[in-house]
């Protein structure tokens, strides 16, 4: 222990509580990255911190505590109050923890430098990890906004394509996926900021297809992969943990793959014939009950899924419907939304 007597009581004094301070703060970012965010490398660096900080908390610092004389005792400031969300908390805690550290490196420097230098370190690293916080809690919304959905709306192209979407997003859908194989480049572009901007207004995911770079470009929650799209591995490393990556599926290895692959959905189809890919094997509802039982992540039942054949998906063992044509062709998209979703309750 390198420390010089303290020449005033008082830095002392201020020494110990803002080692409180802290070491507190740091105690409530690091139960919100053990529980919420499950975020085990967090977990283990906010705990070192918490140590280091101990071995500073000499008996020194401890026998100055004088609360009676503290005039800033339980004085509660009106934003505190504003802290509504476990969001605004660990942020505050995360500010809180920033200015305590900034208050030991000042007055630690002289008698003990080795607290002021551990203090500026962790000051310095808390920015970085406060970033990996906000990520994270990105994530930690969309994935259980995502946990929620009942129905993913894919689009297809067509004139009224904003009319639709609005009128099925107004009648309770919270995921749509924009898919779009013919439009220019430009055109996408317009559209999906368009869709990206009506479904944070009705508080939906917006998820896009094939186009990585139109996600990053319009803000989108998620990229939905194809077999034939990159791999996730790549789609990941472009994209980080804070977006999602959905993949289409269309036997038990792919489904298996997908999930090891680290995919945070996947759709399974077709389940019946569908105009919409006239190409490809249906699977049959027999198909579902498989799925069902092997899947552990969000997965969505696809393929020529309406409003007559909707009772059968879910009592094979779906929880989760994507559709096209059923609202996309629908003359009434209102309509044929709440049809479908009245279903799921
Ligand atoms: N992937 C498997 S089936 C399918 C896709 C994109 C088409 C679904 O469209 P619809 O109109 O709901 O059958
Ligand atoms: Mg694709």
């Amino acid at each position: 222990m390198n420390i010089k007597p303290q020449e005033e009581p008082v830095v002392a004094q201020l020494i110990d509580a803002n080692l409180d301070r802290a070491r507190e703060g740091l105690r409530v970012v690091e139960e919100w990255c053990r529980f919420s965010l499950t975020n085990k490398n967090l977990v283990i660096t906010l705990k070192d911190w918490r140590q280091q900080l101990g071995r500073h908390h000499h008996k020194i610092y401890k026998q100055a505590r004088n609360t009676s004389s503290d005039q800033g005792l339980g004085l509660a400031h009106p934003a505190q109050r504003d802290r509504h969300t476990p969001e605004h908390i660990v942020l505050a805690n995360c500010a809180r923890v920033q200015e305590a550290l900034r208050v030991l490196e000042e007055f630690a420097r002289k008698n003990n430098p080795e607290l002021a230098k551990c203090a500026a370190n962790i000051r310095y690293n808390l920015y970085d990890l406060e970033v990996k916080i906000i990520k994270g809690n990105n994530t930690f919304k969309r994935k259980k906004r995502l946990a929620e959905c009942k129905i993913c709306l894919i689009t297809s192209p067509q004139k009224n394509l904003i009319k639709k979407v609005t009128e099925a997003l107004e009648s309770g859908i919270n995921m749509v996926q924009y898919r779009d194989k013919i439009s220019t480049d430009l055109e996408k572009f317009n559209i999906a900021t368009k869709l990206a901007n009506l479904c944070k207004k009705n508080d939906s995911l917006f998820i896009i297809n094939d186009r990585i770079d139109l996600v990053i470009a319009v803000k989108a929650d998620g990229v939905h992969l194809g077999q034939d799209d990159i791999p996730t591995y790549k789609a990941r490393s472009i994209l980080g943990t804070e977006y999602l990556i959905g993949r289409s599926t269309h036997s038990i290895e792919q489904l298996k793959n997908a999930e090891d692959e680290g995919c945070d959905y996947i759709g399974v189809g077709p389940i019946y014939e569908t105009k919409t890919k006239p190409n490809s094997k249906s699977l049959g509802s027999n198909f579902i009950l498989e799925a069902s039982k092997l899947t552990k992540i969000p997965w969505f039942a696809i393929g020529g899924i309406n409003t007559l054949n909707i009772k059968e998906v879910l009592n094979s063992g779906a929880s989760r419907i994507a559709v096209i044509s059923a609202i996309m062709n629908s003359e009434n998209p209102t309509q044929s939304t709440s049809e479908l979703l009245k279903e799921f309750k």
